[in-house]
């Protein structure tokens, strides 16, 4: 009994001797991964694989990416290479933020311009459609967009983004290019009538999301890796301007978000780490950014504005704790952020450039899908809550609550169209995100609630360029594009397509539709 006892704890020391000791993260990364993912991880022919791109992805768990590899891409599985110990110590080391924060110069940039050797702009569209009803489907699953044709929904053109495109894509104000970010900072541009894409560049290495100034020429990339906007010449992609982001405290702020306020000329910037709203002038003509002046900055604060006039001229709004997420009226005169402890939202004028009202917005307000209509002679708001189950509808002509809808579950996406008596909601969190739910823009009364692919997570609706036909997204692996004829609620087609996220319609965007969100 003993000597057992004494042989079976033996043999377990003598296979804990033998067995290889776990392998060194860094070093299991640089035999693995660097060639494609780059010695510094911050991506090759692979994505980068940093934190701030991995942690901000759905998807499977980085672990399980590594073990069984990543389905219609050149991403192995390392399950019979790598022990199960081995794959869990790299997929942390992933997860470390990098030890230096890499520098991402106009010449880095510049150095990624790909411009495609062989392609000529068409002389007209190639394909015979209305090329402004034209509707383009991001499809996550695989790194796809798209080309729908808005009256047929024929699939014109299907072509290959940048690794995880995040955001609304841009386009042109004549709708003939668009524009596209991926996370990891590449910019791609996408000629709609010739069916081609023009080029790509990479100008930032973790980036929010893009926005194309009035009058066509600049396209802005707000970053969090560096802490930059870049500003690209939208001809040929070349870098126009990087701006470093610093607070007026001296603190550098990754940058949230950046819209376009073509009714201001300028684009608008949300600040994550320092409580400033940055607004940057997309007119050559801007006289030094004085509106305001005396309302937004205290005596002797002058002189930071003195010199900003011109293109690009940048202006500091104060707020009194960082806002992200904003809803922008559609006189751009007003826009509304979210504070970080997700329970209220900040009215700020841009005009006189201060905040002007606050309010009462629980359970993580998403203003950035926020749409608006005219009701009953006053124009109206509804934003969906990320936490809570209920729309916010919002009276921004005197900022005061009008009422909450409740929904089947805490919502991201909300369309409308100006033809449209309704708005669609979808349910995406929590265990009704099967559901799309319609909403009377009159009533508020939720009058149908669609549940095509149950159990499935259903989200995102677009309208064509006539509000006829909506089209909403099975976001899903093997998902859909559902056409739904948008008076009747009548299924119209099922289009098969591999985890479509967004859908843009030419026409709605380029013309501000009231039921898109900008
Ligand atoms: Fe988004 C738009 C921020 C997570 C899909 N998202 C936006 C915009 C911002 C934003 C600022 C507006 C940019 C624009 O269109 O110019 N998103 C954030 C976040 O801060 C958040 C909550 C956390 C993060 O990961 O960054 C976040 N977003 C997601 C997702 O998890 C989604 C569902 C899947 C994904 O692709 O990452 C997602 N966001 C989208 C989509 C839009 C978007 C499809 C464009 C909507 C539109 O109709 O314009």
């Amino acid at each position: 009994m003993i000597l057992r006892t004494v042989s079976s704890s033996l043999l377990a020391a003598l296979a804990l001797a033998s067995a290889p000791a776990l392998a060194d993260p860094a070093a299991l990364y640089s035999e693995h991964c660097a060639s494609c993912h780059g010695e510094n991880r911050l991506g090759g022919t692979g994505p980068a694989l940093i934190p701030e791109t991995l942690g901000r992805m759905r998807g499977p768990a980085v672990e399980d990416v590594i073990a069984h590899g990543r389905p219609a891409t050149q991403m192995p599985a390392f399950a019979e290479t790598l022990r199960a110990e081995d794959i869990a110590a790299l997929a942390a080391h992933l997860g470390e933020p990098l030890a230096e924060v890499p520098e991402w110069t106009e010449a880095d940039i510049d150095g990624t311009r790909e411009m495609v050797a062989d392609y000529t702009p068409a002389a007209a569209p190639v394909f015979s459609g209305d090329p402004m009803n034209i509707t383009l489907v991001v499809e996550t699953g695989d790194h796809h967009v798209s080309v729908l044709d808005g009256d047929t929904f024929d699939v014109l053109d299907r072509f290959a983004t940048p690794f995880a495109v995040h955001g609304g894509p841009k386009f042109s104000p004549d709708g003939r290019y668009v524009f596209i970010m991926s996370r990891d900072g590449w910019v791609q541009k996408y000629d709609i009538w010739s069916l081609r894409e023009v080029g790509r560049v990479r100008a930032g290495l973790n980036s929010r999301n893009i926005a194309m100034s009035h009058d066509g020429k600049w396209l802005a990339v707000a970053n969090y890796l560096p802490m930059t906007l870049t500003i690209l010449s939208t001809e040929d992609l070349s870098v126009a301007k990087v701006i470093d982001v610093i607070g007026r405290d001296g603190t550098a702020s990754r940058v949230s978000a950046v819209y376009q306020a073509p009714e201001r000329k300028s684009f608008v910037l949300a600040l994550k780490d320092t409580p400033e709203i940055w607004e940057v002038a997309t007119d050559p003509d801007a006289g030094p950014y004085h509106e305001g002046f005396v309302h937004s900055f205290e005596a002797g604060m002058e002189e930071s504005l003195a010199a900003e006039q011109g293109l690009f001229a940048r202006r500091r709004i104060m707020v009194d704790e960082p806002l992200d997420d904003f809803f922008f009226t559609p006189d751009y005169a007003n826009l509304i952020g979210a504070s970080r402890a997700g329970d209220k939202g900040v009215v700020v004028n841009l005009i006189v450039g201060r905040p002007i009202a606050e309010l009462p917005l629980p359970g993580m307000p998403h203003l950035g899908s926020g749409i608006s209509w005219m009701r009953g002679g006053h124009r109206v708001m509804a934003t969906p809550h990320l936490k809570e189950g209920v729309l916010s509808v919002i009276d921004i002509d005197d900022w005061t609550i009008l009422t909450t809808i409740e929904t089947e579950g805490p919502g991201f996406f909300l369309r409308s169209h100006e033809n449209s008596p309704y708005v669609w909601a979808d349910v995406f969190f929590g265990p009704n995100k099967d559901a799309m739910q319609i909403i009377d823009k009159e009533t508020l009364e939720i009058v149908k609630t669609l549940n095509p692919a149950p159990g499935k997570t259903v989200a995102h609706t677009e309208f064509t360029r006539d509000g006829s036909h909506a089209l909403v997204s099975i976001w899903e692996d093997d998902g859909a594009v559902i056409v739904y004829d948008a008076k009747t609620f009548e299924e119209v087609k099922r289009l098969p397509m591999r985890k479509p996220s967004g859908k843009y319609n030419v026409w709605n965007k380029i013309t501000f539709s009231d039921g898109t969100s900008h």
